[in-house]
């Protein structure tokens, strides 16, 4: 579980010869036990003694390490561990500490992350109480160390317990999240909304409760001479196509009074020197600020994937003193410009994000933490899922404010893949006491604590303050009852929001962003009367799926500025059920399926259900409802991300809810806790595509827009065909048409009777293509009928798998229309180039397939399912 030092946003390099800042990683050798006397210890006795800890790490991976606690991820067993979120646990580590360290006069622990109420010890004595787990904590030890034994002695405080008291006796409470169903917290009195910890942990309705503690990021021992540098920005003033502007910003920590000689050298996107600026500075004793600027001829600019390379330049800063002493940092950065175009219209005013003058149409998805234990989430996970977000056509990803800041590997990934952040700061929801001026103080330490770890990523373009909290005062009755019940504190309370989220954290934005802008809520409009207005801002629409559970088709009714979330649930995929599950204990109401389901507290695949019957008919067995979960999410999100998409320009960004999974259970995700992608995410691949077909029905008429992130006119041909379940093409129809760049094109409405002139509509599907050349740029289907009264013939596919190169390949053919077609090989993991797919009459497919599995193996177990299979016909009369 180690992770490097130079994963840091800061990277301090060593030069031979030279003097500098001396980090060393602090994580092996720790141990960890229940505090003794806990009010645990009489049920967990086996919890009391002595064991090896990881650092990084986290107390439920410990106990699990040693067998103490059974897997959470597997069966039913989070009421039989809650017990952990209610102890205080002690962790200890030894450590010796080498003459030459010892030497150095200045010597500073750092803790990159402490979760949450942690007491620390060093040597016997108070070394430093941390209440804020999204915080870098500092603490000066010069002259505290010995060679010998130094011993670093963490008590860990249940949160539950110890902030329980003062939530209960507060006269009214505020609103909280997802209450226990455990009883190990009063539904009246949450803590989790005033402890800076991720919100998360305490459960939400995609993952489990589990209040974890311990350190879940690096702990170092830094020593240093006279000299070190603090922070390292690379401010950019102004950037065109022809000049960068930049000003670099270093900030020195001198022992004392002294002279500097500054060097900073830049390295372009290949390596190559393109500038060395050298000055001297006067420096005294503490923090100074030295600043060297330049100008950059032709710059090569960072773009969002789709747009232009991911080019970043690498800064390499010196800096010697007058005593000899000497100090490097770097940085590598992307230049780009930002703006969140606010125009105003006879509508309302748009949300849009305007990269180095390019209105971009946002296209992604929300991300949540990967694990309920952050610590244990390797950069190797991160890729594995940034990659599928691009590999999907998405260029937005937002980072919801219900988990932690990120790692630094995952923005450097975002930065590489060209995929923009929105990033939330951490409140995921309810209200939290921000009318106390400690716990404002404590936020805004947090903010630029990240934003400095953060802020040279140039994939990141919006800090936001947080989730939902501002809907949910103004339009979820959060205000109402609460000025009912005591009108003074209900204002207090909101004046407390707005100190916080109106002033506090936009001035650290503004202080500490570089120029990358700040939104106060999502959804809002940024403080205006209203929070969640299509008309204004961004939106968070869930009216389908939440309340009131209207059926899909009203996605297209609603047209937003920018669509920051709306989703639909399904299941993961089987192998991934069959890890936490055995096939005796899948049923849709079987306990550990409920266990694993936290929308309406287990009761959310009644609504899955629901918006399964609606469209599809009644699942058979298990299998088949998550076949069916998975067919109707995809078939739904494309049904509202092209929509979206159509609407451009006066709508500009679709962020579908959720792209991954916090463990393996129902959720709105594409990606599957184990990296599996559900149909979801290749339908993604193709609603996202920079160019798209959006052909959508409703009212007996189908709407054709075609749709194009080209920054180039495209000119093309669509095509229809209207054709029988066999094949036999009833009607067709083209035409040439110019796409503008950056553009959504209505081409016209199509009336049923106009395509279907008396031909069974049930029986009937409306092909819908666009051609550059004869090359097919996008295709879209539609039905005349929904899925259960289709009258689709039993899917005959012929499949030829054959070795090809290192993988294989995979054949496809049917002589009649096989709709969503999900190819699996049970057992074995198989990637399948593409999934979820239509197979049109007498069209081949063929697939790559990559596996471990042999030919044989693959062959005995591919396994093909399609709506003919688990629909039962339509009943005829
Ligand atoms: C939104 C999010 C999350 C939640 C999701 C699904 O409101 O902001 O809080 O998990 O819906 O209900």
């Amino acid at each position: 579980m180690k992770r490097l030092c130079l994963a840091l946003c800061l990277l301090l390099v060593a030069m031979p010869g030279w003097a500098q800042v001396v980090s060393r990683t602090l994580d092996d050798g720790w141990r960890f036990r229940l505090l003794p006397g806990d009010a645990q210890a009489k049920a967990h006795p086996e919890a009391t003694a002595w064991r090896k800890a990881s650092v990084p790490g986290s107390v439920h991976t410990d106990l699990l390490a040693h067998g103490v606690i059974v897997d959470p991820y597997v069966g039913a067993p989070e009421a039989s561990l809650q017990w952990i979120g209610l102890a205080d646990w002690e962790y200890v580590h030894r450590f010796d500490v080498d003459e030459a360290t010892l030497a150095r006069p200045n010597a500073e622990l750092v803790f990159e992350g402490v979760d949450t109420l942690a007491e620390m010890s060093l040597n016997g004595k108070p070394l430093l109480s941390t209440d804020n787990s999204h915080r870098t904590w500092r603490v000066r030890v010069d002259k505290r160390l010995k060679a010998r034994k130094n011993e670093l002695r963490i008590i860990f405080r249940s949160p539950i317990r110890a902030l329980l008291p003062q939530v209960q006796a507060m006269p009214h409470k505020i609103a909280g999240n997802y209450p226990s169903p455990y009883g190990d917290e009063p539904k009246d009195a949450m803590v989790g909304n005033f402890v800076r910890k991720p919100g998360y942990h305490f459960g939400w309705d995609w993952g489990p409760r589990y209040v974890t503690a311990g350190l879940w990021r690096p702990v170092r021992l830094e020593t240093w001479k006279s000299l070190r540098v603090t922070d390292l920005a690379i401010a950019t003033t102004s950037l065109d196509q022809d000049e960068a502007d930049l000003a670099i910003i270093a900030t020195v920590d001198s022992a004392g009074p002294d002279t500097a000689a500054m060097e900073v050298e830049i390295l372009d996107p290949d390596g190559q020197r393109v500038g060395l600026l050298q000055r001297s500075a006067l420096l005294v004793q503490g923090e100074n600020r030295v600043e060297l600027t330049t100008t950059l001829r032709s710059p090569r600019r960072w773009w969002p994937a789709g747009y232009g390379e991911q080019a970043r330049y690498r800064f390499r800063l010196s800096v010697r003193n007058a005593r000899g002493d000497s100090v490097a940092a770097e940085r590598l950065t992307g230049l780009r410009s930002v703006e969140l175009r606010r125009d105003r219209d006879a509508d309302g005013q748009g949300f849009a994000f305007v990269i180095n003058g390019v209105p971009i149409f946002a296209k992604g998805a929300n991300v949540i933490p990967f694990d309920a234990f952050p610590a244990r989430v390797q950069p190797a996970r991160i890729r594995e899922v940034l990659q599928a977000a691009r590999d999907a056509n998405m260029n937005m990803l937002r980072n919801w404010g219900g988990g932690y800041y990120e790692d630094e590997s995952f923005y450097d990934i975002a930065d590489e893949l060209g995929l923009l952040v929105w990033q939330d700061f951490m409140f995921g929801g309810g209200m939290q006491p921000a009318y106390e001026p400690l716990f404002r103080a404590n936020v805004v330490a947090e903010a630029r604590d990240n934003l400095r770890r953060l802020r040279h990523h140039p994939s990141i373009v919006l800090w936001c303050g947080n989730n939902e909290e501002e809907t949910a005062w103004k339009d979820w009755g959060h205000r109402k009852q609460l000025a009912e019940a005591d009108p003074v504190f209900a204002d207090r309370v909101w004046q407390g929001y707005v100190a916080l989220f109106g002033r506090d954290l936009r001035r650290v934005v503004h202080e500490e962003g570089l120029g990358v802008p700040y939104w106060s809520s999502s959804p809002s409009n940024d403080l205006d009367e209203k929070a969640n207005d299509s008309r204004k801002g961004d939106k968070h629409y869930w009216e389908v799926w939440g309340a009131p559970a209207k059926p899909v088709q009203a996605y297209l009714e609603e047209t937003p500025r920018f669509m920051s979330e709306f989703g639909l649930q399904a299941w993961p995929v089987q192998r991934t059920v069959d890890a936490f599950a055995s096939r005796a204990e899948q049923a849709i109401d079987a306990p550990v399926i409920r266990a694993h389901q936290k929308f309406m507290a287990g009761a959310g695949n009644e609504r899955l259900l629901q918006y399964i019957q609606n469209e599809y008919g009644t699942p058979r067995n298990f299998a088949d409802f998550i076949y069916l979960s998975q067919v109707m999410q995809a078939e739904g999100i494309e049904l509202a991300a092209l929509h979206h998409r159509a609407s451009r320009p006066y709508t500009m960004g679709s962020l579908y809810w959720q792209l991954n999974d916090v463990w393996p259970g129902a959720s709105w995700s594409s990606i599957d806790h184990a990296g599996r992608w559900k149909a979801l995410h290749f339908h993604a691949r193709r609603f996202f595509a920079p160019v798209a077909v959006a052909a959508s029905r409703r009212e007996g008429e189908i709407q054709l827009d075609l749709v194009s992130d080209r920054q180039q006119p495209l000119k093309g041909e669509w095509r229809l065909r209207v054709m029988d379940f066999n094949g036999k093409v009833l009607r067709q129809r083209k035409a040439a048409v110019t796409l503008p760049p950056l553009s959504a094109t209505h081409v016209r409405a199509f009336k049923d009777s106009e395509l279907l002139r008396g031909a069974d509509a049930a029986a009937s599907v409306a092909v819908f293509e666009l051609y550059e050349g004869e090359t097919m740029l996008a295709r879209q289907l539609v039905y005349f009928e929904a899925a259960k009264a289709l009258k689709l013939p039993a899917a005959a596919i012929q499949t030829a798998l054959e070795r090809d190169g290192d993988g294989y390949q995979l054949r496809l053919q049917s002589a009649q229309l096989v709709r969503d077609l999900w190819i699996d090989f049970g057992e074995h993991d198989a990637a399948v180039s593409d999934n979820a797919l239509d197979l049109l009459p007498g069209e081949s497919v063929t697939l790559k397939v990559t596996s471990k599995a042999h030919l044989a193996a693959l062959r005995a177990s591919l396994h093909l399912q399609s709506l003919a299979d688990v629909l039962p016909p339509p009943a005829t009369n």
